[in-house]
């Protein structure tokens, strides 16, 4: 019994457990044949030689190929760049870009041209809703549910173009419960932001760092609780993404507490950068001499101003409060006139101007795993959990992805030995994304993936030819039903 690949000597981590080296798992014809106690043969082993050996990485949480997003990622670019860093699934977002364009299901046809034969790793699409109206909830998103298997969808309560009053948030909400769609929402409350941006603007105070004073802390928490009692009413789960304030994440622990299925989704930005990076006289050498590379740090919401308020997303990821960690990889190349750049009219800055978004497909694993697992923060269990099952299991995929388990995709990533790589700091010519910089350069790294292996095939060998895949590798998933809980009560007879 010949297996394709056999990987043994590793620490081989669940979400739930930690087997020792001593065994072996045979991978065959795409999939995880057999994890055994005793000796396998394959035509190809790999000796991990005491490192972990882990799910491949889940990014539910990128934007590619966006059409209202001129100089960002490809799906080939930033695929690309997603298995150098031990991720071999994500899900981008179809966009329902002009308020005016209910055809949603040309919108997603759209997309699919866009990224056939590109991919680098597994992806699905989200939707982003822009205007929900009654026909496309009820006509074109139940097509794209049961057709595409696009599960969730992704509503603002911010931005102009894509904003959503409380009611329209209701009727989506309503919508999905019905079908059993996952909603991810983005938190953070309009009006105060629009309202510090006026004062801002009167005063000049329009450099890059001033995004960050623009929105406080307050308009999170406040769209959070907001939000959670929209979900409360409608009895169906949330997920609010890229949360950064540790009040607002105590919310959504209240509400969890109280078994609302509410799930809080954070990135490494609100682990590992504060806002003092937006500063053009701070003190990164990465800055050098140009005042402008603030800009290269402007994400929605903000990076925090201090290290403490790092700590309140530290301590939720630790309590369990944070369901997942995915990357926000939302980037524009900084010198480019559609990218970062666009913020810099006639040399003047201005905050407004400046696309939101960072780069961090290819850096999200690395960093939870250097900062979070090898510094004894997180157990190497919890950190599966976080970026390999939750986000599995949230979007309808934790019966292929995510787990080590026999008849699942053989996905996996092999981390080195603790102590064998020598630590290094991140250079952005070590990435393989398409972006002119990376937020985290600079940092130290005390390990990397060695290998990434995609449906049993090794994509990435850091050691020997890096990243070996070719495009077109990646295949369309189509996603099931959310498995991390619904709806507690039966639907009340006013909204049935
Ligand atoms: N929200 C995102 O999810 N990504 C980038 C910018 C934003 O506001
Ligand atoms: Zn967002
Ligand atoms: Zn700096
Ligand atoms: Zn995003």
């Amino acid at each position: 019994n010949q297996f394709d690949l056999v990987i043994h000597n590793g620490y081989v981590v669940t979400a739930s457990d930690i087997l020792p080296p001593s065994v072996y798992i045979g991978l065959k014809d795409g999939v995880i044949d057999q994890i055994s106690a005793r000796p396998l043969t394959g035509k190809r082993v790999i000796d991990a030689e005491g490192g972990y050996v882990m799910p491949g990485g889940v990014d539910s949480h990128v934007h590619l190929s966006q059409k209202n997003t001129p100089a960002g990622d490809t799906i080939e670019s930033g695929t690309r760049s997603a298995t150098p860093g031990g991720t071999t699934t994500v899900i981008p977002f179809a966009v329902q870009a002009s308020k005016d364009d209910f055809d949603v299901v040309s919108v997603v046809e759209d997309y699919h041209k866009v990224a056939d034969g590109q991919a680098y790793c597994d992806y699905g699409f989200h939707l982003i809703v822009s205007n929900p109206n009654e026909e496309m909830l009820s006509e074109q998103l139940p097509q794209l549910v049961e057709k595409e298997g696009i599960t969730s969808v992704k509503v603002y309560t911010t931005y102009p173009r894509y904003k959503l009053s409380d009611e329209q948030l209701l009727d989506i909400l309503l919508s999905n419960r019905k079908m059993g769609v996952t909603t991810m929402i983005h938190a953070e409350n309009s009006d105060i932001i629009d309202f510090i941006g006026k004062k801002l603007e009167e005063k000049k105070m329009i450099d890059p760092y001033y995004h960050s004073v623009s929105r406080p802390l307050v308009a999170e928490d406040e769209a959070t609780y907001r939000v959670i009692s929209l979900s409360k009413m409608i009895d169906v789960p949330i997920l609010i993404v890229h949360m950064s304030s540790e009040t607002a994440l105590s919310t959504v622990r209240e509400a969890q507490t109280s078994l609302v299925p509410i799930f809080a989704e954070t990135c490494p930005q609100y682990l590992f950068l504060t806002a003092d990076y937006l500063k053009h006289d701070c003190h990164h050498h990465v800055h050098k001499n140009d005042s402008f590379q603030g800009a290269k740090y402007i994400c929605s919401p903000p990076l925090r101003q201090t290290v403490k308020e790092l700590e309140g997303v530290w301590k939720a990821i630790q309590n369990g409060t944070v369901t997942v960690f995915s990357s926000d990889h939302a980037p524009t190349v900084y010198d480019h006139p559609l990218g970062k750049k666009a913020g810099l009219v006639n040399g003047v800055p201005h905050y407004k101007k400046v696309p939101n978004g960072l780069p961090g497909i290819e850096t999200r694993m690395p960093l939870l795993f250097c900062k979070g697992v090898e510094s004894g923060r997180i157990t190497p269990q919890k950190f599966v959990e976080l970026c390999c099952s939750n986000p599995a299991k949230m979007y309808g995929l934790g019966d292929r992805k995510g787990s080590i388990s026999v008849g699942m995709d053989a996905d996996l990533v092999i981390w080195y030995p603790k102590g064998k790589l020598q630590p290094f700091s991140l250079d952005n010519s070590m990435l393989h994304h398409g972006i002119d910089y990376s937020p985290f350069e600079g940092m130290e790294f005390s390990n990397w993936p060695r290998y990434t292996i995609l449906r049993g095939n090794v994509v990435w060998d850091r050691d020997n030819g890096g990243l070996i895949a070719s495009k077109g590798v990646g295949k369309y998933l189509k996603r099931g039903k959310s498995s991390l809980g619904g709806p507690i009560k039966e639907l009340d007879e006013i909204l049935a």
